[in-house]
């Protein structure tokens, strides 16, 4: 898959490395949550890649199925049985050639033969054994010498809605953005420090709070939506004067979970207050306003797209995400480009099984002005892939936790990818597509 005119083989003219597939082997293993989920190797004549699929808790209704009926153990089955005997002898290398192969044996829009995750797990294991053939590292086997710019980590701090049990606030994510940071480390630096200080003022403020931890590592706390926004601000001011790093706050509201078709209300049981879609408009916009909000995902249901473009409509200088909206799949972005729902998009290659699918997503993002956002799922491994493919697609922005094993093994991979940058690396550029 060449990404740019730079690519990855230039590197090494003359070399002779083979990118031909000998033997792929399939797996059952486990995620961060313990589910079980299906891991690729791929040998080819000289070199060897690995990947497994994450797995989301609050999934978009229009994301490819993750398994094939029979569950994981059916899709291993399938990739030793089927898809292994087509793709040995293939070029590891012809990426867009093996994804599409993978629809073609699927048929189906959303993967239900194959299932989504196998596609995924073949599809990146793909490319990191073409990267491991060439001897360069996933990002710059994908996007060549060219690429440099380090994406901004924006991390959940406190969880709620699908991603905690019991009480705890109905907006599904409190996430922290540290715009100005100058390096990818400061950024990691300034998260971390903000995720401890809410943690310390949780244990200072609230007697039942436990510092018990969602899957991707935010806190978990008794505490109502608009208590947890001011208790965001406060520690966004405070380190961002201690660190002299601006940091900013966002949101994913997941608002698919919270919206009732039947009554077209979105329920906010832990305070319990409904709110019709014209009044979630205004609650939005409200909350962007008073808390200077940089990022806002899904604050609508997912076919809702309307009052996206209602809201994006009325804000300047707060991206407006889609992600159950979007689930990276071109159509849906097409349709939602179209009619101006958002200005920007979550890009999570396992929603639409393949590396090129993902990688045409953000190009049309891209084209749009859409700021796209790579992002991690709330049951993850301690894969890599998206910390590459941040720097590869040169996405400004990784959503992908603070703490925690499966969101710090990408952080700390990044912090590796700046380093051996050394005086190369820079910081991408935050830009927000205005609607007014
Ligand atoms: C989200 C993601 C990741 P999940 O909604 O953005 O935070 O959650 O993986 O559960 O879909
Ligand atoms: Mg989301």
């Amino acid at each position: 898959m060449r990404l740019d005119e730079n690519s990855r083989l230039d590197h090494h003219k003359g070399m002779t490395l083979s990118t031909e597939i000998k033997e792929i082997a399939a797996r059952k293993i486990f995620n961060s949550r313990g589910e079980e989920t299906i891991e690729v190797d791929i040998k080819t004549e000289s070199g060897f890649g690995r990947a497994a699929a994450p797995a989301g808790a609050s999934k978009g209704g229009a994301e490819v199925l993750y398994y094939p009926k029979g569950g994981v153990d059916a899709a291993v089955k399938i990739v030793i049985e089927t898809i292994s005997p087509k793709l040995v002898g293939m070029d590891s290398n012809e990426q867009e050639e093996i994804d599409l192969l993978l629809h073609e044996i699927d048929g189906t829009e959303k993967f239900e033969n194959i299932g989504g995750n196998t596609a995924y797990a073949i599809s990146l294991c793909t490319a990191k054994a073409a990267a491991d053939s060439c001897q360069l590292l996933l990002y710059e086997y994908l996007a060549g010498h060219a690429a440099s710019e380090l994406p901004f980590p924006l991390g959940n701090v406190l969880s709620g809605g699908r991603h905690a049990h019991g009480r705890a606030p109905d907006i599904q994510e409190f996430l922290v953005l540290p715009v100005h940071a100058k390096s990818f480390w400061e950024a990691a630096k300034a998260n971390v420090t903000f995720h401890k200080k809410v943690g310390d003022i949780l244990r200072g403020t609230r007697k039942a709070f436990t510092s018990g931890r969602s899957d991707e590592g935010a806190w978990i706390a008794d505490i109502d939506n608009d208590d947890a926004i001011e208790l965001m601000t406060k520690s966004c001011e405070e380190v961002s004067q201690e660190l002299g790093i601006e940091c900013r706050i966002g949101l994913d509201v997941a608002a698919s979970t919270l919206w009732k078709p039947r009554t077209g209300r979105y329920v906010y049981s832990h305070q319990n207050i409904e709110r019709t879609p014209e009044e979630q408009v205004e609650y939005i916009l409200e909350l962007i306003e008073k808390h200077n909000l940089i990022y806002v995902e899904d604050p609508f249901h997912e076919e809702d797209f309307e009052n996206f473009a209602k809201l994006t409509k009325k804000i300047d200088s707060c991206l407006i995400c889609g992600d159950d909206l979007f689930v990276t799949n071109a159509k849906r972005l097409k349709l939602g480009i179209q009619k101006d729902a958002a200005n920007s998009a979550i890009i999570k290659p396992n929603q639409v099984g393949t590396l090129t699918d993902a990688w045409n997503a953000t190009k049309i993002a891209k084209e749009a002005l859409y700021t796209p956002v790579v992002s991690h799922r709330s049951g993850d491994t301690v894969g890599t892939e998206i910390a590459h493919l941040a720097m590869a697609f040169n996405c400004p922005i990784i959503k992908t936790g603070v703490v925690e094993g499966a969101r710090i093994a990408k952080i700390d991979e990044l912090v590796r990818i700046e380093d051996t940058l050394g005086n190369r690396a820079r910081m991408a550029k935050i830009s927000v597509k205005g609607g007014k």
